[in-house]
């Protein structure tokens, strides 16, 4: 059966693969495994039909005949379980790839996630220029210890798995922030992710989406009509 996600009708990243549909798509690829995908705007994430899919009317949801799931990691989880090449066959590393996934969702992530909000939100706050910095010292510090974690390796416990894939979604987000790139081990594990063929055609679906709904702007929308098509 072909599952269903969720995701941006229009996504605020402006295509950059940030929302977490990306990391779906990335595992379903992986996975080698067809999906299709529901586009939902802003408003229609709280009406009652997505609220029943998901209880935080948030993207992404997974649907897979009388499946419903929501939480990315639970979807990705979910996929992992079901098709190989995601989760190791031996039971001890299968347990250490999800302690990885948990790890990523549940002590890397927070952290990052709070950047987000000091530096997005909260910039015009007067508690904000003391604050920002004692943020970012807190991502600096697990930074720091999942790059001594990692050393030289190229993944985080033998080959790729679904750890690494949410590991790498979630220092996806502060990849533009520029932090990453005083963690070099980091930076080059994150392009690892960025090179793998799964990825690239995830990263392509979400952003051939963000452009298919994006209106053109005045003089592309004037250089199309001129020239009929391509810039
Ligand atoms: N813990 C949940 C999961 O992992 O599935 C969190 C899901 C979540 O945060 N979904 C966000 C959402 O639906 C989209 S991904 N938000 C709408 C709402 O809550 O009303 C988060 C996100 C949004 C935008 C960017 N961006 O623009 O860069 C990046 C990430």
């Amino acid at each position: 059966m072909i599952p269903t996600i969720t995701a941006f009708e229009h996504s605020p990243d402006g295509g950059k693969g940030l929302a977490r549909d990306t990391r779906v798509r990335w595992a379903l690829e992986e996975a080698g495994r067809p999906y299709e995908v529901r586009l939902l705007s802003f408003p229609a994430l709280k009406e009652p039909a997505h609220l029943a899919l998901h209880p935080f009317g948030q993207i992404p949801t997974y649907e897979e005949g009388d499946l419903v799931l929501f939480e990315t990691g639970a979807i990705v989880f979910h996929i992992a379980e079901r098709h190989a090449r995601l989760l190791p066959e031996d039971a001890n590393a299968r347990a250490r790839a999800i302690a990885w996934m948990f790890a990523a969702a549940n002590t890397v992530e927070p952290p990052i996630l709070e950047l987000g909000t000091a530096r997005l939100l909260e910039h015009d706050k007067p508690w904000n220029k003391e604050r920002l910095p004692l943020v970012e010292e807190r991502v600096r510090v697990r930074l720091k210890q999942l790059s001594a974690r990692l050393g030289d390796a190229d993944w985080l416990d033998g080959a790729f798995s679904a750890g690494d894939l949410m590991m790498i979604s979630v220092l996806l987000r502060i990849k533009p922030s520029g932090i990453l790139d005083g963690f070099p081990n980091l930076s080059a594990y994150v392009a690892r992710g960025e090179a793998r063929p799964a990825y690239k055609r995830a990263y392509k679906a979400q952003l051939a989406t963000y452009n298919a709904s994006r209106p053109a702007a005045p003089v592309e929308r004037l250089h199309n009509d001129s020239h009929g098509g391509e810039p």
